[in-house]
């Protein structure tokens, strides 16, 4: 039996207090010329709390989600709510859920690695949004919630009959923040997965070697990065909310996120206007720019030059590699260490805009050095002179270190159906706010208990929305609230 989720302090009242203004004593009274209108950023807060830090609940206590997203973009925005103390409730679809439930499964008929490590410490609940009782419910829930997430395709949420008017209407606080694939204009209507998105956002066009086709990255900045945004974007609307009562709508297209994390492409590519792009290392090759930013294969996106060079067993280690960067400031460093002292004062060398053009060869000659240390070496003898170098870790590396596992940024969690798995924790540190990881819900784990201790719907209420078929048949056995 699961376990029972402790319960959430906050009812809708509490979840919708207005932070305690300051003391409203009358001002003494001054002398007319010396009233002064004291300084202020505009918001009040209360008191310093006393208690230690930490000890003092979490930053987003009493603020409770309606969690209508699926899929990865979504999910990893509630989910950094839901870390950051939000109670998130995520609405699925009676018998089906999530479709990352299902999908890349390890195990068979157990909740995939890829719905648990984006579901932490929600809480779900199984309805049919399309039908009478299921409105019903919504109805409620959205008078109960601070805000709504959603990624649904275009127009979906409309067509269930969730409309901004009517959800406002319903509940003028509440903000409803929504991923779509693309932004208002042509290709508004399309559906979006991961890779489109980075193609679409500039990502693929700028990743990659110049002689070889545009690439996808492994690291989800379309999904995961435009979940990030959202979350920025449903934490500013609620503090926005804080001194205007209302709620907004917020947005994020995850081409909008993708090319804001590629911000430096588009910087280069004004800077294209102006002259060849001499610290990407097709300068030093003598090959002519296009009239787009070109790939520019392991080049450092700053002004400093970098490449990834192989390190001692690369023969054998696909991850035995280092990036290195030939700082500046560092570079007397580099020449020492390496065993090319005469490189220091060599005008061919001494200074960045000699060695532009020769990097090829400079690269050549470090690896020779990299080569015969293994990458963690390399990084022990560049870091005690403050050369800043990047090991290439692999999965398996990163899974097994200690100190990562110490800052709770990679975790290890217990799930009923599972057993123990890793995951990746909050990478956003709080002092005060301390994150839990608890285990993603097994389907429809929470619709009792958020039909009658959160929505306080009767008895026979629920009996009737059951009755319906609205929530499906969630698996008695899995039920928290028995
Ligand atoms: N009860 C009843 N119906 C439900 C429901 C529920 N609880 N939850 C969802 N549905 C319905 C939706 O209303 C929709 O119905 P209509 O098409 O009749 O309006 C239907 O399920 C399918 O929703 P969808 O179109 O969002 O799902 P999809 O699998 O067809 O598309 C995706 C998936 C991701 C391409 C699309 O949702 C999308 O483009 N989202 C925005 C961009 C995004 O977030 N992409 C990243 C996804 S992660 O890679």
């Amino acid at each position: 039996m699961a376990k029972k989720k402790p319960a959430r302090a906050k009812s809708k009242a509490a979840s919708h207090k207005v932070v305690k203004l300051a003391s409203r004593k009358p001002a003494p009274k001054l002398k007319a010329k010396a009233a002064v209108k004291p300084k202020t950023t505009g918001n009040r807060v209360p008191k310093p709390s006393s208690k230690p830090f930490g000890k003092d609940g979490k930053a987003l206590d009493g603020i409770r989600i309606l969690d209508f997203t699926h899929v990865q973009s979504g999910p990893t925005c509630t989910q950094l709510l839901a870390w950051l103390g939000a109670d998130v409730i995520k609405i699925e679809r009676p018998g089906v859920g999530d479709i990352t439930r299902g999908q890349l499964q390890d195990v068979p008929n157990v909740d995939s690695l890829y719905f648990t490590m984006l579901n932490h410490n929600k809480r779900s609940i199984t309805l049919d949004s399309k039908s009478k009782q299921g409105m019903k419910v919504l109805e409620r829930l959205v008078k109960n919630c601070d805000a709504l997430v959603e990624n649904f395709a275009p127009g979906a949420l409309d067509r269930m009959g969730l409309t901004w008017e009517r959800i406002h209407a319903w509940n003028p606080r509440m903000v409803v923040a929504s991923v779509k694939g693309f932004g208002p204009g042509p290709y508004e209507e399309c559906k979006v997965y991961e890779n489109v998105a980075q193609c679409a956002g500039g990502s693929a066009s700028t990743t990659g070697f110049r002689d070889g086709p545009p690439l996808v990255t492994g690291a989800q900045i379309g999904d995961s990065g435009t979940g990030l945004h959202l979350a920025l974007g449903i934490v500013c609307a609620l503090f926005q909310r804080n001194r205007t009562g209302r709620g907004q709508r917020v947005l994020t297209a995850m081409q909008d996120g993708v090319l804001n994390l590629c911000r430096v492409k588009l910087r280069d590519q004004q800077r294209l206007a102006h002259g060849p792009l001499n610290e990407y290392s097709q300068y030093g090759e003598n090959i002519p720019f296009g009239e787009a930013v070109p790939r520019a294969g392991n080049d450092s996106g700053g002004g400093q030059p970098g490449w990834i060079l192989k390190c001692k067993g690369w023969e054998t280690d696909p991850d035995a590699y280092i990036y290195f960067i030939t700082q500046a400031p560092v570079w007397e460093k580099i020449c020492e260490l390496i065993g090319k002292p005469e490189w220091k004062t060599d005008p061919e060398y001494a200074k960045p805009p000699a060695r532009l053009p020769r990097l090829k060869h400079i690269f050549n000659t470090i690896e020779q050095w990299t080569t015969t240390k293994t990458k963690f070496e390399v990084m022990e003898l560049c870091n005690a002179v403050d050369i800043p170098v990047g090991p290439i870790l692999s999965m398996k590396e990163l899974a097994e270190e200690p100190s990562l596992r110490a800052t709770g940024t990679i975790v290890e969690v217990d799930h009923p159906t599972r057993g123990k798995y890793l995951s990746v924790g909050n990478p956003i540190k709080l002092s005060d706010s301390i994150t839990e990881v608890t285990r993603s819900p097994l389907l429809g784990e929470h619709t009792n208990e958020i039909l009658s201790k959160v929505l306080k719907f009767t008895p026979a209420e629920i009996a009737e929305i059951k009755a319906s078929g609205a929530t499906g048949e969630a698996p008695k056995a899995k039920m928290a609230a028995e």
